[in-house]
């Protein structure tokens, strides 16, 4: 028996270079064993892994082993989003070049991930910045731009003055670059937008079918598109307060029953009328180019309070030529969205109830709650937006909301001015066509070239890829391939005149919506995918990443399956099968007395009978404890994972990452937790161990009987197997991990009893010993090596399949009966032993495949053979 420690450090560098040497997790595109594609959003490589990514890729590699010990041909690759800014701004500021800056990174944390042990077909790598890569992004684009899903459009764009590039609406917080921290200002520019509203209804449509993601992401992804139903209305202008040319008003409303409430209509700074309106008034020109200069991103225009101008422009109601309302230029009105137009209805909208108390424009409220007295129910400060009955609306009174829309509806449909109806139906989406152009140097070309004479002509595919120039360089701001002295010279390749190179790239969210699928076929030179293969390995069948990438790199992803359909290149509509948001890792944060933050590697922590006490290492200073946050640098509340995998090895920092919480939650990193798992490390050290020697007394074949403490170690073997092979299907994994501590402990107790075992209880051993070492084998893989080899097993448990369960052993004293119907074997039965001949027939008869056997005919006996065999006669 072996008194030695396990030593990590030694040994999980040796079965690395094991499971390299045989490649072991290179998965066969030929394979013909069914195919499960595991997958972890790939890493930006920041030059670091961070312990989030030693989470994320750790669950994924549990599945991974998980499902090749149960016989699949595992597809479980890893590569690089390597385009972005931070290379460029590394560029500025240290002077190194992006590639180089990006491949050294990479290399680093290649080595870092390396060191977690994970089960990664590295023969399938690539990142995204290798031009192998992005040539078929650039050809990808070219078959989209064919297929009409790539348009150039004039666009408002949000412009990041310092940074000189355009930003998307998330990246601008309070009105300010994410990253600069400028005043963003809006500009009209050209840009390249993919499609994606063609699909609109078919992305919304399809979430229902997606029954293996987190519902609150198919929540967030529904609201994105945000589809809404209503009537598009035309509002005639009264003629006599309106600017020449202009005679109507559109506005989109989900809410035309509540069109006898209307107090004002409001229009976008940018709506036509606005401009016609401000050409003959300066203070509205000053007005709109205030609300302009604030922005009207989506964020800024929630959170700014509510402004408006009167233009002095009336509009008659639908219903009544001489009811007027006043048409304010208004802030809170996207021009993107609807018409840019609408009606407010102060008592039922919360937003134009705000806006009418500033103005002083009253409100009536027109849908009374059920119970409620209409003649006492007024609207002060908070708008109703719940159900009710019509009030205040002439010919609406009394009906439903439901009612009273499809009355609205249906008058102004029959209803026309000019030769148009004043009212249509009309459903919006509020998802945008996706704008990809990008004032950047470190990101994939957009293979296009500008010719005086001919416009836009695409780059021919022999020519690609349009490959980034390595010698740009970054001493002013703006887009470095703009600068180039010579990158964006060319001919034209139609007329063979002076042209210009396209010098926006690509959105890095391009990237990362086909990686997936490159993935399955890397080596393929000629195109994007190999179809017959794509078609194969696809779609991924699990997918695990952080929540923040639940709406757009999810989105973009079902787009770019959709238009990779649509140009040949894979034949299915949804990229990932399942989808999995794993939680995030957080650590308590620690101040000294002047408030600033101190690492936990400089803290020490006592327990005493007082509670904790926590002071500086190095001064033996107070330390106050700060709440439990996300790890981040500023909060200086991290910890290291090369540190981690030095002191405890990988073993331990995949199993405390695995125990602590559900997979979903949010994990405490906890130091005192983390020895824990790393005691439990040399605890099943010590127990396959000694279940080792006594394995070496047990027969070598499987004895005929056990007696009745073998059978209940089995049992404990056998059920345990069960969990966890459940378990780690449904990724609870902290449930299996709680499974494996108790049946470890049920084996501890076994062989803690002094009496020298009896054969069968030493084969019985010598079974959960190997058993055990399965079982955690997913989560600590190279203790299960090295425990593997102790117990005398040959070749890798990496490689090894899975143990069969007995399922005799799972049911308390029961017998499992062979069933046959008219003397033809057709499936088992597993009943209590002590059961009797009826309940015997009823477990038989539910049979599915005895049902199918019989196919319709009654049955004539059943003959029960008592511990053997059951016949159906029909
Ligand atoms: C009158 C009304 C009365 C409205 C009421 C709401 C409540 P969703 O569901 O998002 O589609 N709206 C329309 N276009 C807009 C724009 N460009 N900018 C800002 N707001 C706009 O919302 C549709 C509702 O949002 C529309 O229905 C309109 O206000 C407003 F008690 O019309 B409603
Ligand atoms: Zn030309």
């Amino acid at each position: 028996m072996t008194s030695e420690r396990y030593n990590a450090r030694e040994s999980e560098p040796r079965w690395q270079r094991q499971w390299d040497e045989k490649a072991i997790f290179a998965s066969k595109n030929d394979d013909p064993r069914p195919k499960y594609y595991v997958l972890e959003m790939f890493p930006y490589p920041s030059g670091r892994i961070h312990i989030g990514h030693v989470r994320n890729y750790t669950l994924g590699d549990v599945l991974a082993r998980f499902m090749r010990a149960k016989g699949f041909n595992v597809l479980h690759p890893m590569g690089w989003d390597a385009f972005g800014l931070p290379a460029e701004n590394a560029a500025i500021e240290r002077k190194v070049a992006p590639k180089a800056w990006t491949y050294d990174n990479i290399a680093a944390m290649k080595k870092q991930l390396r060191s977690i042990g994970l089960s990664l077909d590295w023969s399938r790598e690539f990142a995204t910045c290798d031009p192998s890569y992005y040539k078929h992004q650039q050809k990808l684009f070219l078959d989209f731009m064919k297929a009409g899903l790539v348009e150039r459009e004039k666009r408002k764009v949000n412009w990041d003055p310092v940074d000189m590039t355009v930003l998307a609406n998330e990246q601008v917080i309070e009105g300010r670059g994410w990253r600069s921290g400028a005043v963003i200002e809006q500009r009209e520019m050209n840009q390249w937008v993919f499609k994606i509203t063609k699909y609109s209804q078919e992305l919304l449509d399809a979430l229902d079918t997606l029954d293996r993601w987190p519902d609150k992401v198919r929540l967030m992804q529904r609201n994105w598109i945000g589809r809404s139903e209503g009537l598009l209305i035309r509002f005639a202008l009264d003629g006599a307060t309106t600017p020449a040319g202009e005679s109507e008003l559109k506005i989109f409303t989900t809410r035309p029953d509540t069109l006898f409430g209307a107090k004002f209509m409001a229009i976008s700074a940018d709506h036509p009328l606005a401009q016609a309106a401000a050409a003959k008034n300066p203070k509205l020109a000053e007005f709109i180019a205030e609300i302009k200069r604030i922005g009207t991103a989506q964020e800024v225009i929630d959170t700014a309070e509510k402004q408006g101008f009167d233009t002095g422009i009336r509009a008659l109601h639908p219903f009544d030529p001489n009811w007027k309302l006043p048409v304010y230029v208004a802030n809170f009105v996207l021009m993107e969205y609807g018409t840019g137009a609408i009606f407010g209805c102060p008592a039922h909208d919360q937003r134009d109830l705000d806006f009418v108390n500033k103005y002083a424009l009253g409100n009536t409220p027109v849908v009374c709650p059920e119970g409620q007295d209409p003649k006492s129910f007024v609207i002060t400060d908070v708008a109703y937006d719940g159900d009710g009955r019509m009030i205040n609306s002439r010919f609406l009174d009394g009906m439903t909301i439901d009612q009273a829309k499809e009355e609205v509806a249906k008058r102004l449909e029959n209803e026309s001015r000019g030769n148009a109806p004043v009212g249509e139906r009309q459903v919006n989406f509020r998802l945008r066509d996706w704008g990809i152009s990008r004032q950047r140097y470190w990101g994939c070309p957009i293979p296009v070239i500008h010719c005086p004479t001919c416009d836009v002509v695409p780059v021919s595919d022999k020519d690609l890829p349009v490959t980034l120039p390595d010698d740009a360089t970054f001493d002013r701001p703006g887009n470095a391939l703009d600068h180039h002295p010579t990158w964006k010279h060319v001919t034209c390749p139609k007329c063979g005149g002076q042209a210009q190179r396209e010098t926006d790239t690509m959105d890095t969210f391009v990237d990362s919506s086909w990686y997936f699928a490159r993935f399955t076929d890397p080596w393929n030179e000629t195109a994007p995918t190999t179809p017959a293969v794509a078609n194969r390995m696809m779609p991924v069948d699990q997918y695990i990443g952080g929540v923040e990438h639940a709406i757009l790199h999810l989105l973009y992803s079902r787009f770019f399956s959709r238009a990779m359909k649509a140009t040949g290149h894979i034949a299915m509509d949804e990229p990932f099968a399942g989808m999995f948001t794993q939680g995030m890792v957080v650590h308590e944060t620690y101040q000294k007395a002047d408030g600033t933050y101190v690492s936990p590697a400089e803290v020490t922590i006592e327990t005493g009978d007082n509670g904790r006490r926590v002071v500086l290492a190095a001064t033996g200073e107070d330390i106050t404890v700060g709440p439990i946050e996300k790890m981040s640098k500023s909060k200086k509340n991290t910890v290291d994972p090369d540190d981690i995998i030095e002191s405890y090895g990988a073993d331990v920092a995949r199993w405390f990452m695995l125990s602590d919480s559900p997979p979903d939650r949010d994990v405490i990193w906890s130091d005192e937790r983390v020895q824990g798992a790393s005691r439990f490390v040399q605890r099943l050290w010590r127990l396959i161990n000694e279940s080792s020697e006594i394995a070496k007394q047990a027969p070598s074949s499987r004895p005929g009987s056990f007696g009745a403490d073998a059978l209940a170690l089995r049992k404990a073997a056998h059920g345990a197997l069960d969990k966890v092979s459940s378990g780690v299907e449904r990724l609870h994994f902290n449930v299996c991990l709680a499974h494996i501590r108790e049946f470890a402990n049920a084996l501890a107790e076994v062989l803690s009893r002094p009496a020298k075992p009896a054969p069968d209880l030493a084969w019985a051993i010598q079974e959960a010993a190997t058993i055990l070492v399965h079982l955690f084998a997913p989560m600590m893989p190279h203790l299960a090596e090295e425990c593997w080899q102790v117990l005398g097993h040959t070749g890798l448990i990496s490689e090894a399949s899975w143990p069969q369960i007995e399922r005799d052993l799972l049911v308390e004293d029961s017998v499992t009966l062979v069933v046959q119907v008219n003397g033809k074997k057709r499936g088992e039965v597993t009943v209590a032993s002590n059961a009797q001949n009826p309940e015997i027939e009823t477990a038989v008869l539910g049979l599915d495949a005895v049902k199918l056997a019989l196919d319709g005919r009654t049955v004539r006996k059943v003959i029960v053979v008592p511990k053997r065999i059951v016949n159906v006669v029909g």
